[in-house]
This record gives structure tokens, C-alpha cells and sequence, in this order.
């Protein structure tokens, strides 16, 4: 039997500052150890090596990638569109204080301080695999709370069909929104019933400790069964509507990114295949799978559909 991830990632609360700098100590000395040695791939997760998640392993029995290249190696264009920077150039962004308005086609619209979602909702651990569109892949510890929670909270109407999500709109802050290559600020969207999967998560953390910049603090969405993109980073508004959310990518390459971004091994980029991938810190590529190894708890969200067509 498989066991979902939800069932094997126990609820757990924030490390202590003081414990999560004596984590990243050890992930330090753990990351030097991979790089001099040949079989580091080989080599069995350590119950020491992070200590700050509850399992070293995922529920296919997959490594988590290491602390340093899961904020260290980033897309998060507001930034840097050099993965290997966008730590350094989102050094220092305020992510305090923070409010994030959710309305639209609700009952009871309302604008949610930080504090007050960290406060309402139990924040779990969920380890999930993550799969960017451009081959590669990682395993991270999240930490946050179903989306469903938060809608149920502000009541969709019957008229609510999709959920749409947008990304912090500050030049000042995020220079790469200076340029007009893409239209801002980020926009990202999912069908209502695909919002309210239980596998659908805001994160506020990831290694028991609160986000950091790069990875879309104070808090962005993991959809893990779609294409890393759909992912939106610091998020300060969630609006329930009636017709499919544009996204930023879908306007910027229609033909290339499409509404749903369900990872599929069978339905190539147009420029390069998605049958398999590079998870960072192994050598060699890996198959990918269907709905990223999630299908069990979403293929019946997609019964009938054209996923060719539905890209
Ligand atoms: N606002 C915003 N959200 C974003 C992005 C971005 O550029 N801006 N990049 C996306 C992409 S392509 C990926 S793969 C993931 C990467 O998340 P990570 O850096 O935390 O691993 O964030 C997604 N969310
Ligand atoms: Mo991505």
C-alpha cells in the first residue's frame, strides 16, 4: 500500500532560532563532505545531516535535497533570472509585516495579517517533490497549511470556479520587475477543486524554519503534482472568480505554458522532452512521473480530460 504524504509527515512546529543555526552549521559541514567525495549518491541520509525535518527521505523513499541547494539555487524572476543569485539579490526583503487579502467571489472576504494564518492554522510538515518545467527536480521539507483551510474560512460562493493568486508588486524591492519582459506582477491560477486537493499547500517554511526570501516569503503556494511555475512566490492576494486566471506565463508563451502545467512525461515542451530530469544533487537523469508521483490523490481531478490539449 502506498501511504499518502500527508499521512507520514506529522505535525510539527518552528525549531527555536538557536536550533535551526546549529542546523545549518551541520548542513554546512554535510554539503562540504558531499563534494569531496565520489559516492556521495550512494550514501544513506543521516538522521544528522537535517536535523530540522521529520524524515530524511520522502514517501517513494526519495533524499531531500540538502538545506544549501534549496535556497541557493532558485527561479524567482522578481530577483534574478540567474538561479545562483537570487539569494543574494533578495537579501534583506521585507517580508514583515505582511497581509494577504482573499476575496472575490466569497461570503466573507477578508485580509489575513502573517501573524494571524500562522496562528489559525496547524502548520504541518509536508515533504514533496518539486519538478521545474525546465528538467530539473527536488525534494523539500515544507512547512505550511492546506489552502482549503484558508477558503473555507472566507466561503466561496456557488459562482466560484478558479482560484487566482498574485505575487507582491514592489519594483523598489524586487528589481526585476523593472523591466517589461513580463507582464507583473506574477499571476498564477488553479480550477477551485484543484485548490481544494489536500496535497494543495501555503507554505510559510521549509526545514522548520520560516521561509527565507528566495523561496517566496513570508508565504507561497505548492501545488506538487504541477510544474514548479505554478508555485507562486509571496503572495499577497488569493481572489475567487469565475473564468480560468491568465497567468503570467500563459501570457507571456501560450503555446508553451499552458492553464494547468500538470507534470507529464508524455507531453514534451515544445522545445525539449519532459521524460525525465535531473534532481539536483545526483548525477545522472531520472525518470519522471506521471502528476509527479502524486496520482493517486489527483488523477480523478483530471477524469476524461485531453492532457495533451489541457497542458
Ligand atoms: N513570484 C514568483 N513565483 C515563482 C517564480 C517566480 O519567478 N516568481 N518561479 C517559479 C518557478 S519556475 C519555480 S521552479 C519555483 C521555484 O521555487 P524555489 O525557488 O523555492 O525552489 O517557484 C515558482 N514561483
Ligand atoms: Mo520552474
Amino acid at each position: 500500500m502506498r501511504i499518502k504524504p500527508s499521512e507520514i509527515t506529522p505535525k510539527q512546529h518552528y525549531l527555536s532560532r538557536r536550533e535551526f543555526m546549529q542546523a545549518g552549521t551541520l548542513l554546512g559541514g554535510a554539503a562540504l563532505l558531499a563534494a569531496c567525495s565520489p559516492n556521495t549518491s550512494d550514501a544513506p541520509p543521516t538522521a544528522e545531516l537535517n536535523p530540522a525535518a521529520s524524515s530524511q527521505v520522502d514517501e517513494l523513499g526519495d533524499s531531500l535535497t540538502s538545506f544549501e541547494g534549496v535556497t541557493n539555487y532558485n527561479n524567482y524572476y522578481e530577483f534574478s533570472l540567474k538561479k545562483e543569485e537570487v539569494a543574494k539579490k533578495a537579501q534583506g526583503f521585507q517580508s514583515s509585516p505582511w497581509d494577504v487579502s482573499v476575496g472575490g467571489l466569497v461570503n466573507k472576504p477578508q485580509v489575513f495579517g502573517l501573524e494571524d494564518l500562522v496562528g489559525m492554522f496547524d502548520q504541518e510538515e509536508r515533504i514533496y517533490r518539486l519538478r521545474c518545467v525546465e528538467g530539473w527536480s527536488m525534494v523539500i521539507p515544507w512547512v505550511g497549511f492546506p489552502l482549503k483551510q484558508l477558503l473555507a474560512q472566507v466561503e466561496p460562493t456557488a459562482a466560484a470556479k478558479y482560484v487566482r493568486f498574485e505575487t507582491l508588486l514592489d519594483p523598489d524591492q524586487m528589481p526585476g520587475q523593472k523591466n517589461d519582459w513580463f507582464g507583473w506582477p506574477y499571476v498564477e491560477g488553479l480550477r477551485l477543486d484543484e485548490a481544494m486537493n489536500d496535497l494543495t499547500l501555503l507554505a510559510t517554511g521549509l526545514y522548520g524554519e520560516s521561509l527565507l526570501p528566495q523561496n517566496g516569503a513570508p508565504i507561497r503556494l505548492v501545488v506538487p503534482w504541477k510544474y514548479g511555475f505554478k508555485s507562486i512566490k509571496s503572495i499577497v492576494k488569493i481572489d475567487l472568480v469565475d473564468e480560468m486566471p491568465t497567468s503570467l506565463w500563459m501570457a507571456q508563451a501560450p503555446n508553451e505554458y499552458g492553464f494547468y502545467a500538470n507534470v507529464n512525461p508524455e507531453v514534451p515542451h515544445p522545445r525539449w522532452t519532459q521524460s525525465n530530469e535531473r534532481r539536483i544533487g545526483e548525477l545522472g537523469r531520472r525518470d519522471t512521473l506521471m502528476f509527479n508521483g502524486y496520482a493517486e490523490q489527483v488523477a480523478h481531478l483530471y477524469a476524461g480530460m485531453d492532457l495533451k490539449a489541457n497542458y
